[in-house]
């Protein structure tokens, strides 16, 4: 059985005060706080086994080296890739969208091609493959959503002819927690012959994600968001179109041979990972994924609903309290607004009452633009978080709304 009070305790930073109060961490979509096993395997790496990979002979490097492609094995085994060639690593989620955007997409793109996205994409999801379009004359198509955050599976259906190339879809959207139903989309596309690239980045840290069972082309999430390092994530690519796929950035270890006159590049998923790489971050992002296969997921995503659904009915009864996103299908995250008092005001509050939340547009404009608002609050949840985190964010709420009338 799970137990949030015991996991909590692996994670140092939560046991500090701030402001005078403990801490209630509830800005986890942004990025999750790290296990002592993280800080562990980073710490032991940098003390025993610091080397640069692939290219030298000495024991240090084998270590590193052994490290790094072990690292790749394990987080294939998170995702049930095929075979762990289909994973590269990249900075994170938003490159890993950039490198699908620029190697697959733009040499396929023609002018008038469509690239489909939803409504609730975050910019990493939207900018990429604007910058593509600009470049081959291709066009963006939106998938509609309803005033609940849910998408509108007939638009999508209607909106993916002849012309789509390429569909690109947020898994779980960071501003209202929806889960979309990427199997069946996945499904619609296929039988259409187009290709899916998935932003999981708020999925993996909640939900288990099979790549063979889901049947996605692309697979991108950043490890920062499940209790790893920043500015490391890996893309899951299917071998096939990896393969065909050509290089987008070039340099050392991509390669098999240079001359001035022609470059043979190495075989995926090296061919991908140009120059020496984050080696430390990758162990880390190893260190998570074991980290998080210590339990069940679906134990795990039964707790977060948990919070979620505690803290949704008790922040939706306070008077004045909007919530915003509502679809029955949700995971990790509340987002909310209190009465006409700014979100950042808000965030403030709750900040000096020890509440970390965050506050803005969460990098999902055209999600505000839909409500016609500017930004939300919004609390998102990971393993280690309680009922009593939810009651403090409750109780935080009532102390804005007592202050500003
Ligand atoms: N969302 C949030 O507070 P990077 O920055 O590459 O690790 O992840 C980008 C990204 C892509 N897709 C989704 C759905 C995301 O939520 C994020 C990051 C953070 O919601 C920071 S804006």
């Amino acid at each position: 059985m799970f137990d949030a009070t015991s996991v909590r305790r692996e994670f140092p930073i939560l046991d500090q005060q701030v402001h005078g109060k403990p801490l209630v961490y509830l800005d986890n979509a942004n990025t999750t706080q790290k296990p002592v096993a993280v800080l562990e395997a980073l710490d032991h790496y940098y003390r025993a086994d610091n080397a640069n990979i692939h290219r030298a002979t000495h024991l240090l490097s084998e270590r590193a080296t052994r490290a790094y492609e072990g690292a790749r094995g394990l987080v294939a085994g998170f995702l049930n890739a095929h075979d762990s060639s289909e994973i590269v690593f990249t900075r994170g989620c938003t490159e890993a969208i950039n490198l699908v955007a620029f190697s697959f997409a733009r040499p396929r793109l023609q002018p008038g091609d469509e690239i489909l996205v939803t409504r609730m994409e975050h910019h990493s999801n939207i900018v990429p493959w604007q910058m593509v379009a600009q470049q081959t004359g291709a066009v963006l198509r939106v998938v509609p959503m309803d005033e609940r955050g849910v998408l509108d599976l007939g638009a999508y259906e209607q909106l993916l002819g002849p012309r789509t190339a390429v569909a690109a879809l947020i898994h779980v959207s960071n501003a209202l927690g929806t889960v979309n139903p990427v199997r069946q989309m996945i499904e619609m596309a296929h039988a259409r012959g187009v290709p899916v690239l998935l932003d999981g980045a708020q999925a993996a840290p909640h939900l288990p994600v099979d790549v063979q069972a889901l049947d996605c082309d692309f697979y991108a999430l950043s490890a920062h968001k499940m209790y790893g390092p920043t500015g490391i994530g890996a893309l899951y690519g299917r071998a096939r179109l990896l393969e065909e796929m050509p290089p987008w950035m070039g340099g050392g270890d991509m390669i098999a041979s240079v001359t001035f006159e022609h470059t043979e590049y190495n075989r995926v998923p090296y061919k991908f990972e140009a120059g020496t790489p984050n080696i430390a971050g990758v162990v880390g992002f190893g260190a998570a994924v074991s980290f998080l296969q210590r339990f069940n997921l679906r134990e795990i995503a039964a707790h977060e609903h948990a919070l979620l659904t505690h803290a949704s009915a008790a922040l939706g009864a306070i008077d004045g309290v909007r919530l915003i996103g509502t679809a029955p299908e949700r995971a990790g995250v509340v987002s909310f607004l209190v009465g006409d008092v700014h979100p950042h005001d808000v965030g403030t509050f709750l900040d000096r009452d020890g509440v970390a939340v965050r506050t803005g547009q969460h990098c999902a404009q055209p999600i505000m633009d839909f409500y016609g608002i500017p930004s939300t609050v919004r609390a998102s949840f990971a393993m280690y978080n309680t009922e009593d985190d939810v009651e403090a964010l409750v109780a935080g709420v009532h102390n804005v709304l007592r202050f500003f009338g």
